[in-house]
């Protein structure tokens, strides 16, 4: 097999990986040799008795912060072994996460992720090694390795191989940049609530172009900011002749922010 998508991840819980990624299609995925996993561990790159990989901060305050020397040997041995892609430190002061950026790292070697803990990492080795910042939400973890998970469960499922390709992928190009259009199964009544009576028609061009209709109207109500030029276009094009223009939302229809 060719050289397989790489994700290295420096953590002081290597045991937190591949955790519920090998549970999932990711996992089968790398049972399948798509791609590699090597969580490494920072303690391994300490040089006193007790491993130790923070300290306290210069001007005072709260909590450790995680020593810049234990973190540049950890990163400088995972390069000597190979280790591609960016370096990437996960917080919540990084820039936001989107598929725009998941669809850059997914089609690169991999990355090599540092995950933080305490009250982060001493700012001069993200500096001289030019780590990426990135967040995937406006939140605070305890760590950086849930993000870290986050991170790769979004990457690997774009690899060629890993989602059942064809269909998926001509959906979600189908959908771009909109959000999901619902879904239904069985039973045809649940609770009194029927199954949009369009599906069960075998009408393929009309049901496309309903779930185009649906998709459109769910993202003008919940996330305006998402409706580009270019998706309202993209979706435009889609549209079965004859269909519904979309309209500008009253601000009084929309959802609250
Ligand atoms: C903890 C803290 C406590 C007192 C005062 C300031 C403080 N800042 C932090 C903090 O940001 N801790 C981080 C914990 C340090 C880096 C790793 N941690 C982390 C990463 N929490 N949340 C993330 C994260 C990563 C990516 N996207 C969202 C959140």
């Amino acid at each position: 097999m060719s050289t397989p998508w790489i994700a290295t991840v420096l953590t002081i819980f290597p045991e937190m990986f591949p955790g519920p990624l090998g549970h999932s299609l990711a996992g089968k995925a790398l049972e399948r040799g798509i791609w590699r996993l090597d969580a490494v561990n920072l303690r391994d790159f300490t040089t006193d008795r007790h491993r130790t990989v923070d300290d306290a901060p210069f001007g005072g305050g709260a909590g450790m912060v995680m020593r810049p020397d234990v973190i540049a040997r950890a990163v400088d041995a995972v390069r000597a072994r190979g280790a591609p892609g960016p370096l990437i430190y996960l917080s919540p002061r990084g820039e936001r996460l989107d598929q725009t950026i998941v669809r850059e790292l997914a089609s690169g070697p991999g990355f090599v992720a540092l995950c933080g803990r305490f009250e982060g990492v001493d700012e001069r080795v993200l500096e001289a090694r030019a780590f990426r910042e990135l967040s995937i939400g406006d939140y605070v973890l305890s760590g950086g390795e849930l993000a870290a998970l986050v991170l790769i469960d979004a990457c690997v499922r774009l690899l060629p191989g890993v989602v059942g390709e064809a269909a998926s992928l001509e959906e979600e190009s189908f959908a771009q940049g909109l959000l999901e259009y619902p879904h239904y199964t069985r039973p045809q009544e649940f609770e009194g609530r029927r199954v949009p009576e369009v599906l069960l028609s075998g009408h393929h061009a009309r049901i496309r172009a309903w779930r185009l209709e649906r998709a459109l109207e769910i993202t003008r109500r919940r996330r305006p900011d998402l409706l580009t030029a270019r998706a309202v276009a993209a979706c435009c094009a889609a549209r079965e002749p004859g269909a519904a223009e979309p309209r500008p939302t009253a601000s009084t229809e929309r959802d609250p922010p």
